[in-house]
């Protein structure tokens, strides 16, 4: 449009001038001519210079006009986009997702409402719960039992009961407990599930994560008593002020180094957007173990590389000059994500010609020969459930579970540190996406209602996102060369369902997408900042510097992805394909030898063999098949096919590792039990030595994998050595790991051959439109219709006064 505009104006402005040169121009003058003529001959030109001037400005007035009809009557060329789902999509829905959806804000409130009334319980309706105080940390939904589940969705059977999971920390009776509240909407009643799911009576009180009032404390002990003791040292060496706080703390996780500590090694950063890459230099061990924060005590210190027990000596020893002074001088923030030039241009952007393709209501999507529904829990983040095509059920469940990362350091703040991120909440974090840098601009955008850690529910506007996408390359095509010419392509339009989650330092893009061939893909991406630590001899060993006094410290990233797929039903058996060379005579000359790849086939048949570790030699063709098979007599199956670069899993001797131990395999299968719900848990972090799950538990019994009901666990990621580049932040390009769910002799031939987007034509009809809508493209252009933008993200963060 713009291009018209200035054609037009350039156009009508060149020709007004060179209409009234002309004019002026003739007559000739001739300077011999009498005074007088010449005085009424100026009147003459003094009267046409006005009518010229008038002609002037109506000539461009006319000019204006004519540019804005015509803009006008271009825009309104193109149709407007329709907004919406295209009619038959939408009118497919079902209830039958709601078993799998969130709890409502109103669920939330009867939950916790109810436990608030069950006295005996003592319950603190306080917001930020003192340590000491009885108090929900979470209420989620309780899935359904899968037979249940099966039943109602395949049998017309009973619903299944809606139910609540609440967790209880009782800071007054040193434990935690878990309760099952339902049904939903009542008449509600409780249950403690803590024995049936964990056996033991209770869980211990250090094992629960660090709540919101216990970080209140934290950063009161901190900056009330520990800074206030430092106030010298500090000011000289990072030029703290106690008026206006100029550091800001990271957290080292675990908590110590065994069962029933909580010891937390807190480094400090300076206080800038991206205060990850900041370290200072400094950093304390905080033990915090009491329930009565005064009791809470400072164990350690490290400054500048070197250890002091005390607060006392660490002063004693600054002002004896007895170690190297770090003197404060001011830095930049070069982590600023601002960018460094006032943004001008616009990349492009896709939106829907027809219509979406897809449609969303409540928790259900339907997308072409696609159906599912979806959820987000507040600790294991993003997942679908009775996953179809064309009917058939393909996946029952497939879940975010964890995210993990092994820190090397020489500083404690990261030496020991190994995060789990369900502990912390995957889900919990995932906050308002940005349209059109998040998700694609037209995207269907999501709210999203949690209840964690803060007696109350929380509204996350748009945190899932769901949208079609051309991912830009074909998803086949053929040119005919030779004998018969001829061109067939498909576009690889594929649905995205996405969230973010951004769990401190890193931010993790988390996709399930669903392909017109069959195919799922489970896909995780990080970017945010890396986490570092102040550079000191010895540094090096553990990673790059990346910044003057930063190093960005070598980790790993895990990742595990539950997929309980169901192939024709739940009797599935895991095959495994792979290929070997072997040494055949020539039929033909058969004194001559040749080797050739043959292919193997295996079916596992315990829990334990199909329990792949990351590096053994594991067949590149994993299986989950069923025993019918297709037309050309071959099983029917879905291949996982897993994407990773991961580095080395903990080494088993470590007293940690047990509670990571699903990262010991890229794929483990095993017999699904609603017992084996999740492969961490909400304690995995804080009880890292004694955890209530340890995934390894799960195929200890070595249970029969054949003609059961199978669930692949799948664990992708990548080693991380952070180098420049990673400054300020970690790209998602090449930083991540997947699965992908693929049909292997499911069908008879590839389903997508059947997609209404196909392009086909022959010498003669390369324009021909019937079979190639590319060839007509500019017919169905349409103009886009925007949302309007809106960010409501920031609304009831955390955000923690210092
Ligand atoms: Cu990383």
């Amino acid at each position: 449009m713009g291009m018209v505009w200035v054609w037009l104006y350039s156009h009508a402005f060149n020709q007004t001038p060179q209409c009234s040169l002309a004019h002026i121009s003739a007559p000739p003058t001739k300077p011999h001519r009498a005074p007088a003529l010449r005085f009424l001959r100026g009147m003459v030109s003094q009267v046409t210079n006005s009518l010229l001037k008038c002609l002037l400005i109506l000539i461009c007035l006319v000019s204006v006009i004519l540019n804005i009809v015509l803009i006008c009557l271009n825009s309104n060329r193109l149709p407007k986009c329709h907004t919406h789902s295209q009619g038959t999509v939408a009118a497919d829905h079902t209830d039958h997702s709601l078993i799998f959806a969130d709890l409502t804000p109103k669920e939330y409130q009867m939950v916790r409402d109810y436990m608030w009334d069950q006295k005996d319980l003592r319950i603190s309706h306080s917001a930020t719960a003192k340590v000491s105080e009885n108090y929900i940390f979470l209420i989620d939904l309780v899935l359904p039992k899968k037979a249940e589940a099966l039943r109602y969705l395949d049998n017309q059977g009973l619903k299944p009961e809606r139910q609540a999971s609440v967790v209880v920390f009782y800071g007054e009776f040193n434990y935690l407990k878990e309760y099952v509240v339902g049904p939903l909407p009542g008449p509600l009643k409780h249950r403690d599930v803590t024995m049936e799911k964990y056996k033991v009576e209770s869980l211990p009180f250090t094992a629960r994560p660090v709540t919101i009032g216990e970080y209140v404390q934290l950063i009161d002990l901190v900056y009330g008593n520990v800074f206030m003791q430092l106030k010298t040292e500090l000011k000289e060496s990072f030029g703290y002020d106690p008026k206006s706080p100029n550091l800001s703390i990271f957290e080292g996780m675990p908590r110590g180094v065994k069962a029933g500590d909580r010891k937390t090694w807190i480094s400090f950063f300076r206080d800038f957007s991206g205060m990850y890459i900041h370290p200072v230099g400094f950093e304390i061990l905080v033990r915090h173990e009491s329930k009565n924060s005064s009791d809470w005590m400072v164990e350690k210190l490290l400054y500048n590389g070197q250890y002091f027990d005390t607060i006392e000596s660490f002063k004693q020893t600054y002002a004896a000059g007895g170690m190297q002074k770090i003197v404060y001088k001011e830095v930049s923030n070069f982590a600023s994500l601002k960018p460094r030039s006032v943004p001008t241009g616009l990349g492009p952007h896709q939106y829907y010609l027809q219509g979406k393709r897809f449609s969303v209501k409540s928790n259900q999507v339907i997308y072409k020969d696609w159906r599912f529904a979806f959820g987000l829990s507040s600790l294991t983040g993003m997942r679908v459930f009775d996953v179809r095509f064309r009917g058939d059920r393909i996946i029952y469940e497939l879940s975010v579970q964890e995210a993990m990362s092994v820190y090397g350091s020489i500083t404690p703040g990261m030496m020991l540190t190994k995060f789990l991120d369900t502990s912390i909440g995957i889900g919990r974090f995932a906050h308002e996406l940005v349209r059109g840098v998040d998700c694609p601009y037209s995207a269907t955008y999501i709210d999203v209602y949690r209840y964690i850690d803060i007696n109350a529910t929380q509204l996350y506007s748009n945190a899932i996102c769901v949208f079609e996408h051309d991912v830009g390359r074909p998803l086949r095509r053929h040119f005919s060369d030779f004998f018969q010419n001829s061109y067939g392509g498909l576009t690889n339009s594929a649905l995205y369902i996405r969230s973010i989650t951004a769990i401190g330092n890193y931010d993790y893009i988390w996709d399930f997408i669903f392909y017109q061939s069959g195919t799922v893909e489970a896909r995780v991406h990080a970017t945010g900042y890396i986490s570092s630590s102040y550079k000191v001899p010895g540094s090096l060993k553990y990673g790059h510097q990346v910044a003057e006094n930063v190093l960005g410290n070598i980790h790993t990233h895990f990742a595990n992805f539950k997929v309980d797929l169901d192939i024709l039903g739940v009797r599935n058996v895991f095959q495994t394909k792979d290929m070997e060379y072997e040494e055949v005579s020539l039929p033909w000359m058969t004194e001559r030898k040749a080797k050739i790849p043959k292919l193997v086939e295996n079916q596992l048949k315990t829990e334990q063999e199909a329990a792949l570790r990351h590096n053994s030699k594991i067949p590149r063709y994993l299986h989950v098949a069923s025993n019918q098979t297709n037309r050309w007599g071959h099983q029917r199956s879905y291949k996982l096919q897993v994407m990773s670069l991961a580095g080395d899993h903990l080494p088993e001797s470590e007293p940690e590792e047990r509670s990571m131990s699903w990262a010991r395999y890229k794929v483990a299968i095993t017999k699904h039990k609603d017992s084996e719900q999740t492969c961490s848990s909400l304690y995995s972090q804080n009880n890292i030595w004694d955890p209530v799950v340890d995934f390894s538990n799960y195929i200890k019994d070595n249970e029969h994998i054949e003609n059961e009901d199978l669930v692949a666990w799948v664990t992708a990621g990548f080693l991380h050595i952070p180098h420049a580049e990673d400054i300020p932040n970690t790209v998602t390009v090449g930083n991540g790991g997947a699965v992908l769910i693929r049909p292997h002799n499911y069908f008879d031939e590839d389903p997508s051959i059947d997609s209404v987007d196909g392009v086909y034509f022959n010498p003669g009809s390369e324009t021909d439109c019937e079979y190639n809508k590319m060839a007509c493209l500019d017919k169905h252009m349409c103009s886009p219709t925007l949302e309007p933008y809106t960010y409501r993200g920031f609304e009831g963060v955390i955000k923690f006064d210092k």
